[in-house]
């Protein structure tokens, strides 16, 4: 009986789901847009006659709006408005146009790669010894492609190419582009979050050099500019490919999230100034591998799990296993994701120049804290640009957190790569 009851109660639940997703896949356009471009339910029963409807589905009521494309603040209308604000804005449009188009076109072929067949290996292994899916090889090829003609972008950076590769114009650009095109890919053929990292750093002066000189030795300090710290990006963002397609974007004045509106092709505001909690509730490592952690981290996942931390709440774990997810879901809950160090990986696992800097740089911007558990990793300065570094960022309370019980077990600090005193040196 008791079975029978629940059975019966899934399918009246599944009906009621389906007629609910029936709805929302029905709606016809309407408006309904705040001032920075947010969706929002109407809220009186007179706006279906503005163009919102409210449908009656065996007890849940859904009301669905769709913004008036005069009103809507678009990523591009964003990036034009900002011009006015903040000059400097200027020499990011093109950039930015740019990098938006590849991920929009990354996110067609992520979404579609089961059907058509861009799934699996490319049969090659990039400089770090990584299998590279053919999503990888294409997203990269999308966006070094897309950076080319934007006049603004001379030399790229990528987690799939051994080296800086000069793009055209590399001798009067401004800026230097770093990217891991498709982060998190290992998850790709099962259809989990995935995403495209991105930093922008200005290009150092050496660049500009006089024309007489050697073409080997002017493409070498060229390509030295992508070697610089996280303190000197000037822009930075992700965009993840999930059940919806997110851009998030920092240019040094807060966060702003951005969502793919598929019916119009354009990334909405949807996410104005996103900020960290102080405090969050969730830790997010590889548990798997916490045997190698250092002993003041599993002092402290051992602590938060049963509320014994400065919290006084106890934590629950998550993990995807993707960079761009995990970092996403801390941003919008709070928390702490973390890639340390281990016995086996003194460096940890993830890249300082394209993975680790940009989402620091946005985790600060959004008030949080990013620490290799020792030191900030903003200050960090690579010495090449495949170098990796252990890491922790998230809730600013939560990093903090974290240091303190590395810093009780100090002997344990992994021979970690960039140790202050032996900085290369970098002209800012
Ligand atoms: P992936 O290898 O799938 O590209 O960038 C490396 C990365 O993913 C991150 O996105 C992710 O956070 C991490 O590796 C996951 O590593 P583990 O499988 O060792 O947990």
């Amino acid at each position: 009986m008791m079975v029978m009851r629940s059975v019966l109660c899934d399918v009246l639940l599944l009906a009621a789901a389906l007629a609910c997703c029936c709805c929302l896949a029905f709606q016809p356009p309407s408006t309904g847009v705040h001032k920075h471009g947010l969706l929002r339910p109407s809220s009186s029963a007179s706006s279906s006659a503005a163009g919102s409807r409210r449908r009656q589905t065996g007890g849940l009521r859904m009301a669905i709006s769709r913004p008036d494309p005069g009103k809507i603040m678009t990523l591009t209308r964003y990036m034009l408005e900002q011009t006015r604000l903040y000059p400097e804005y200027q020499d990011f449009e093109s950039l930015m146009g740019s990098i938006q188009l590849a991920c929009k076109s990354i996110a067609m072929l992520v979404g579609s790669a089961g059907i058509t067949g861009l799934v699996g290996a490319a049969g090659a292994v990039n400089v770090q010894g990584e299998d590279q899916k053919k999503l990888d090889v294409l997203s990269n090829d999308i966006l070094k492609g897309a950076l080319q003609y934007t006049g603004r972008c001379g030399v790229v950076a990528s987690e799939e190419e051994p080296h800086p590769v000069l793009v055209e114009e590399a001798y009067m650009s401004k800026f230097v582009t770093v990217f891991d095109p498709l982060d998190g890919s290992s998850n790709v053929d099962a259809g989990i979050a995935t995403g495209t990292i991105f930093g922008v750093f200005k290009e150092q002066e050496e660049c500009m050099l006089p024309e007489q000189l050697d073409g080997d030795l002017m493409a070498n300090q060229c390509l030295g500019n992508t070697l610089q710290p996280g303190d000197n990006l000037v822009a930075a963002g992700y965009c993840m490919y999930s059940s919806s397609v997110h851009m998030v974007i920092t240019f040094g004045h807060g966060v702003q999230g951005f969502t793919l509106d598929p019916e119009i092709g354009e990334f909405v505001l949807t996410h104005p100034n996103m900020t960290l909690p102080r405090r969050g509730k969730i830790y997010s490592m590889n548990e798997g591998n916490s045997p190698d952690w250092p002993e003041g981290l599993r002092q402290y996942v051992d602590d938060v799990k049963q509320g014994k931390g400065a919290a006084g709440h106890k934590y629950s774990a998550r993990y995807i296993g993707s960079m761009v997810g995990d970092v996403h879901r801390t941003l919008m809950y709070g928390g702490v994701f973390g890639y340390p160090a281990d016995k086996k990986n003194k460096n940890g696992k993830l890249r300082l120049l394209y993975e680790a800097a940009p989402m620091s740089f946005i985790v600060e911007q959004a008030g949080g804290k990013a620490s290799t558990g020792y030191e900030r990793i903003m200050d960090l300065h690579p010495k090449s640009v495949h170098d990796r570094t252990p890491i922790f960022l998230g809730s600013y309370d939560d990093v903090e957190e974290i240091e303190q019980y590395m810093a009780k077990h100090k002997e344990e600090i992994a021979p970690h790569l960039v140790a202050k005193e032996e900085q290369v040196p970098v002209a800012k």
